[in-house]
């Protein structure tokens, strides 16, 4: 897949030019004239990889937006380039107050662009790899989760769509482990994990809770809607082995509590909801989606 970057470049002449550079470079440029309009396409749900920000006068308003995009949790790990026309100290420096990761003088030396931007983009990606996803299994992490269910409940909120969570817990995950050993328990683990992932959308975010619980995010479905997704997906996992270890299929189930959010509850009470819906389908016997 390319790597998408933002350029905001205000002279076309400019914009044109860099773009080809980007393009060459394989690299799948995004281009916006002024910062208007911007905002969303950044904390859209695939984020640009990098923003490259053109400006040929000592703006204010380029100080701000940086400052802006560093102080917001969805994009301050975008790296962000300055291409300026103005060699001024005062400038630079204030850029780099601001938050700005590298400043070019135009005209820009294609590799020397393209080189700093493959650099930038594979250190992040390898940093946001370690600080986000969980080694075992793949999937996002508690952090990364609770630092997103946050983000998507605001755009849910602001651009008045549902939203759901669930809460999965492996059944009977102990006995894996005594049976067959940890070895397998994790296989298991990871082959579940795989399945949630694949057998949702990539708007969904699954997210490895703790031990043999995971989370997904649903934006933009009602409680019924995610349910019935989960309620697939169980399905598919009741059917099919999860992980094979010498020669041998295993098999799982789940129980799992969906819960969509409601005004004026606050995050935990909405994941608390879901959880209390796990609780409930252990109780009833297992390999149930509550909703
Ligand atoms: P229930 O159906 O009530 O959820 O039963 P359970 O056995 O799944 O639940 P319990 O909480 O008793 O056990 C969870 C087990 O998950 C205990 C723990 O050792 C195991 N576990 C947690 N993390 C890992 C892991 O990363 N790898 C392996 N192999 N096991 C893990
Ligand atoms: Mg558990
Ligand atoms: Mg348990
Ligand atoms: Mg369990």
């Amino acid at each position: 897949m390319e790597t998408s970057v933002l350029l905001i470049e205000p002279d076309p002449t400019a914009a044109q030019e860099i773009t080809e550079i980007l393009q060459e470079g394989g690299f799948l440029p995004v281009t916006r004239q002024s910062f208007e309009a911007v905002h969303d396409s950044v904390t859209d749900e695939m984020p640009p990889k990098a923003i490259l920000i053109g400006t040929d006068n000592v703006k204010e308003s380029v100080l701000s937006f940086i400052s802006e995009l560093k102080a917001d949790p969805s994009t301050q790990w975008i790296p962000l380039f300055i291409l300026s026309r103005t060699n001024e100290d005062s400038f630079r420096i204030d850029c780099f107050n601001a938050g700005a990761d590298e400043f070019f003088l135009k005209p820009i030396h294609p590799k020397e662009l393209l080189a700093r931007l493959r650099g930038w983009v594979n250190r992040i990606g390898n940093f946001e790899e370690s600080a986000f996803r969980d080694p075992l299994t793949k999937a996002y992490n508690r952090r990364y989760f609770d630092l997103h269910i946050l983000l998507e409940l605001q755009k849910a909120q602001k651009n008045d769509y549902p939203i759901s969570v669930a809460f999965i817990d492996a059944d009977k995950f102990k006995s894996i482990n005594d049976n067959y050993g940890h070895h397998v328990g994790d296989l298991v683990l990871q082959g579940l994990s795989k399945i949630l992932r694949e057998k949702t959308r990539t708007s969904d975010l699954v997210a490895r809770y703790g031990g043999e619980e995971f989370v997904i995010l649903f934006p933009k479905a009602s409680g019924d809607q995610a349910a019935n997704r989960i309620q697939t997906i169980l399905e598919y996992v009741r059917e099919n082995p999860v992980a094979e270890y010498e020669g041998q299929l295993r098999h799982i189930t789940f129980s799992c509590g969906v819960a969509e959010w409601k005004p004026g509850l606050s995050v935990t009470e909405w994941v608390k909801l879901a959880d209390d819906g796990v609780y409930e389908a252990k109780g009833q016997g297992r390999n149930r989606v509550i909703l």
